[in-house]
């Protein structure tokens, strides 16, 4: 049985279920449970606040959890990364009032800056020269500076509404951060054997999420032309159409070049063409 730390309630708590789900672990979900295990793998979730799961994890109270790297690094427990998981992802930037004139980080020599993330912070001024003075606090950083707490603050940015709201503007990225796989650096070989399947499963899902099963037809003179546009996993698949002359082919993009592909496709003579989301994919 491997045990797996998830936010219980927060930013990462509903794409680390959905994670847990689409890897085929079932489980009944309860927001008013402490934890609960899986009815089809060796698998028991511990709902915790973010904050505590580097050292739950670290001390063994849990053998795996789902974190922000922000959270991670703040804490020092970068070692326990297993890898980054692609959602939840924000930036830890440095954010001064609308109206102050500022064009590089020696504008915050000797300021008062608030922020939640004092160690993340006084590494990234420290690697870039500056000294400021550092007023950590735990929540609503970005209204320190209209209540005059501080100069600027450095806060978690993800659309950028809360700083504009707040009539701050960024300045500096310090730091980015998407939610991270962590894993105990002294798992047992059982509990090993178990967080490799997990992460053979983890990896089927997110292949699949970048790809894009796609079908179209094209006259059989063309098919050597758009079979070079088509990357596919080995080769695209050719098959006859009832129709004499033309051929349907099927095969696997990405979901970022797709639509630069599907351009080239339709001026290469391909027609009927269909996109498709792809489950699972394994290599
Ligand atoms: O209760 P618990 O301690 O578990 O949760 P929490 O309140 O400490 O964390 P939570 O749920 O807010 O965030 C969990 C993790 O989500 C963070 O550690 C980040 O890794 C990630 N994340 C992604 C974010 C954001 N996006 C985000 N936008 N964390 C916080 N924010 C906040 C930010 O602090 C600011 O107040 O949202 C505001 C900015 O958002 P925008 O969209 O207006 O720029
Ligand atoms: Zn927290």
């Amino acid at each position: 049985m491997l045990r797996i730390a998830i936010q219980k309630s927060g930013r990462l708590s509903e794409e680390s279920l959905k994670l847990i789900k689409e890897c085929g672990i079932s489980f009944i979900n309860s927001s008013l449970k402490l934890k609960t295990e899986s009815t089809n793998f060796p698998l028991e979730i511990l709902y915790l606040r973010d904050d505590d799961i580097p050292g739950y994890v670290a001390d063994g109270v849990a053998d795996i959890g789902i974190v922000g790297e922000n959270v991670l690094v703040e804490e020092g427990m970068q070692q326990l990364a297993v890898e980054q998981l692609g959602f939840s992802k924000c930036r830890l930037s440095l954010a001064v009032p609308k109206a102050d004139s500022y064009t590089n980080l020696s504008d915050l020599e000797g300021k008062n800056i608030a922020t939640s993330y004092p160690k993340l912070l006084q590494a990234y001024l420290d690697e870039n020269g500056v000294q400021a003075h550092i007023h950590t606090i735990s929540g609503s950083v970005e209204i320190a500076p209209s209540i005059g707490l501080a100069d600027a603050i450095c806060d978690i940015v993800s659309s950028g509404s809360t700083l504009i709201s707040n009539g701050l503007k960024e300045v500096e990225r310090v730091f980015k951060s998407q939610a991270v796989l962590i894993a105990n650096q002294s798992l047992s070989e059982e509990k090993h054997a178990i967080l490799d399947k997990l992460l053979f499963r983890i990896h089927a899902v997110q292949r699949a999420q970048r790809a894009k099963y796609i079908l179209l037809n094209a006259p059989n003179d063309k098919v050597d032309t758009i079979i070079k546009l088509l990357p596919g996993i080995k080769s695209p698949t050719i098959l006859p159409l009832a129709e004499e002359g033309w051929s349907s082919l099927h095969s696997v993009v990405n979901e970022d070049d797709f639509w630069e592909i599907i351009e080239k496709l339709k001026d290469a003579g391909a027609e009927g063409i269909l996109v498709v989301p792809i489950e699972k994919m394994i290599k």
